[in-house]
């Protein structure tokens, strides 16, 4: 068989640019990136088609070690199971960071160390100039090679693109052969609900402070394409009536600035003018009840 294919699974750390590669490799916005923590929620299928090749990527939330809501142990699993159907795993870190793999990640890496390829990426390294660089990639190869001896380690800068091709012949190189898992004009398992909840997201994690960004939850009620415009109801939840307050803000200013952000980026995304409607409600404790994160996609 002339063809290969397989499941590369990004996991790692908090904040150290998973979604920034995933977009990198794919040339799409297919995960939202901001500053701050905790911004992937969910596992997201990126896939990328070339002639006989067909690579399924998949991010994941950082590593969390404190798990306050039932949410979080939901973003956990996605981890575990990432570990459990990769063909590759690129763990991603970051360069002068040493965390501590939380324990029950590092018994995962043990379990499959000799089973599943997996590549550490030590990103960032464009963010320290070249003349101090060499030292700090030095200490920072030799920290992940003690942790994980034998497992190679490549530095990248996912923002900056660079060895993304280097990267890219590795990953290469480990692919199983495999016919194509998904049709080839597939470029993710999401579908535009998805991505439009988490563009809007992404504007309120720009937008507003501290806890707010952490306490939403988007829902795309509804999505009708038109010959010129699509238009586009979702539904903002949070989990107090304070959060609302100061979501809408005074006299509706703060939706309005995020209504029209979120519409040029949704815009932006489908390459189509959008109409978007943005409702905020109060869903109590939605990241501690099962069933409202089921009805919300997790
Ligand atoms: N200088 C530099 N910054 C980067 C690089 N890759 C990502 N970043 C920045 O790091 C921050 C976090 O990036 P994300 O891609 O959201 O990180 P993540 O690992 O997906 O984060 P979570 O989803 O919260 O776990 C953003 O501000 C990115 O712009 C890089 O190669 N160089
Ligand atoms: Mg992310």
């Amino acid at each position: 068989m002339n063809y290969r294919s397989g499941f590369v699974n990004i996991i790692g750390f908090p904040n150290v640019g998973k979604s920034t590669l995933i977009n990198s490799i794919l040339d799409k916005k297919i995960s939202i990136i901001t500053k701050k923590v905790q911004t992937t929620r969910h596992r997201i299928f990126g896939i990328l088609n070339k002639p006989k090749l067909q690579i399924i990527f998949s991010d994941t939330p950082g590593f969390l070690e404190k798990k306050k809501y039932i949410l979080h142990k939901i973003m956990m699993q996605y981890i575990k199971k990432s570990f459990e159907d990769a063909d590759i795993i690129l763990l991603v870190t970051e360069l002068g960071k040493y965390p501590d793999i939380p324990q029950i990640f590092y018994k995962k890496f043990k379990e499959i160390i000799s089973k599943i390829p997996i590549i550490i990426l030590i990103n960032k390294i464009d963010k320290i100039g070249l003349e101090y660089r060499q030292n700090i990639l030095y200490k920072t190869i030799n920290h992940w090679s003690n942790i994980f001896p034998n497992i190679e380690i490549l530095p990248i800068s996912a923002l900056k693109n660079i060895n993304k091709d280097l990267l890219m012949d590795k990953i290469y190189k480990f692919l199983p052969k495999h016919m194509p898992f998904y049709p080839k004009n597939l470029l993710s398992d999401r579908n535009d609900n998805f991505f439009i909840n988490e563009i809007i997201r992404k504007e309120i994690f720009n937008f507003y402070k501290q806890e707010i960004p952490y306490s939403v939850e988007i829902k795309t009620e509804f999505l009708e394409k038109k010959t010129n415009t699509t238009y586009i109801y979702s539904i903002i939840y949070v989990e107090k009536n304070s959060q609302k307050t100061i979501l809408i803000g005074k006299n509706k200013k703060s939706i309005k600035i995020l209504k029209y952000f979120s519409e040029k980026k949704i815009s932006l995304f489908f390459c189509k003018k959008i109409s978007l409607e943005l409702i905020v409600k109060v869903s109590k404790n939605w990241r501690n009840n099962y069933k409202k994160l089921k009805n919300l996609g997790y």
